[in-house]
């Protein structure tokens, strides 16, 4: 009987030593220790053993059983290690591997220009000053000197929301606002940045919904030479040197007298074509001294202040700086386009 023992013993411990996984332990471990495995049948038989032989087998056998557990403990134990050790080892880190890139956005060149604007006036000694978008037919027109029936106000075809709201065709309203805030006391010096609506027919230059930058100045003793200085350097810092500028007389009812700045044409340099429409010039502001009774209706003494404002079209200024053909390129969210203005 004890060599039986022994052979079993022996056979299951080259068995566990074979095992390559924790189920085929656990099979050995039912086989051989298990209600119907052949040490718990040796361990019946031991009824026909003599008194003296029954504890000495007894012991032996329990000695195996014991062998054969503590042995298939270490191998789980074991077999546990190394499933770990695996799965470290794959997911361990190549700490010389090159980096991914990380995918970086840009500013819109729309935005990106706005703020070298913002920037260039503010290095200037201007604030920064906001107005609604959905704006009252007082600050949008009647404040700027354009009552009710006034022809003028067709220059500017508007999208009216109620019979006294509309979205602001423009961002001088921020003027007639801003003038208010102060009750009648200088200095002025702000610049307004913000959307505009208009019932324009989109084209190259033309955009249903656009973006302007209002300035506005008022104190005592500015002149039409102040304007003139201010909107010089602008042009020049923005444009360089040897692009072409020129003032030519115009007409609006919120300023007296009143102008607008063309840029000679980047694409045709002043010779004419599609984009300039065939007058070598590209309108990018409208601009004069504060009118009067603009400045009155706000709260300002026209006897003792007065004031210039310029309007800008931000598109616009883009288009000539970047060359760029068409102002709906702001608008169309093509990534081909607006990748171009990313900064090294
Ligand atoms: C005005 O809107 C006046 N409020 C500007 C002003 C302000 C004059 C203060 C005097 C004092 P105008 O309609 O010309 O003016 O527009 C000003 C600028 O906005 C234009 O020079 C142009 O650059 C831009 N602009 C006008 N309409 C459009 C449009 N549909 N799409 C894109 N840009 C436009
Ligand atoms: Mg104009």
């Amino acid at each position: 009987m004890q060599d039986r023992l022994q052979a079993l013993k022996e056979e299951a411990l080259l068995k566990i030593e074979q095992a390559e996984s924790l189920k085929d332990l656990q099979d050995i471990k039912v086989a051989y220790l298990g209600k119907k495995g052949p040490i718990t049948e040796v361990l019946k038989g031991m009824g026909k053993l003599s008194a003296e032989e029954r504890p000495v087998v007894g012991a032996f056998a329990n000695e195996i059983r014991d062998a054969i557990t503590t042995s298939l403990q270490e191998k789980t134990e074991r077999l546990e290690a190394q499933a770990i050790e695996a799965k470290l080892a794959q997911e361990s880190i190549d700490v010389t591997l090159p980096g991914r890139p990380i995918a970086k956005g840009n500013a819109h060149p729309l935005t990106a220009v706005i703020e070298e604007i913002e920037d260039l006036f503010l290095s200037m000694g201007f604030t920064v000053a906001e107005g609604p978008e959905v704006e009252t037919d007082y600050y949008n027109f009647e404040a700027l000197n354009l009552p009710k029936g006034h022809p003028a106000r067709d220059m500017q075809d508007s999208f009216f929301i109620t019979d006294d709201l509309l979205l602001r065709t423009q961002t001088s309203p921020v003027q007639a606002r801003t003038m208010e805030k102060h009750h009648g006391k200088g200095p002025v010096k702000i610049i307004s940045p913000g959307k505009v609506y208009r019932r324009d027919d989109d084209d190259a230059t033309h955009s249903h919904q656009f973006m302007q930058i209002e300035g506005l100045v008022v104190d005592e003793n500015v002149r039409m030479s102040d304007l003139k200085g201010v909107l010089e350097t602008f042009a020049k810092k923005m444009f360089g040197e040897e692009r072409k500028i020129r003032l030519r007389p115009s007409f609006f009812p919120f300023t007296e007298p009143s102008v607008e700045m063309d840029i000679s044409c980047f694409k045709c340099s002043g010779k004419g074509c599609s984009i300039c429409k065939h007058t070598g010039w590209i309108e990018i502001l409208g601009a004069g001294m504060v009118h009067p009774n603009v400045l009155e209706m706000a709260g300002f003494d026209a006897k003792k202040y007065t004031g210039f404002a310029f309007g800008m079209g931000p598109e616009r200024i883009a288009m000539l700086k970047y060359g760029i053909d068409d102002i709906r390129h702001f608008y169309s969210n093509d990534l081909r386009f607006l990748k171009q203005f990313k900064k090294a």
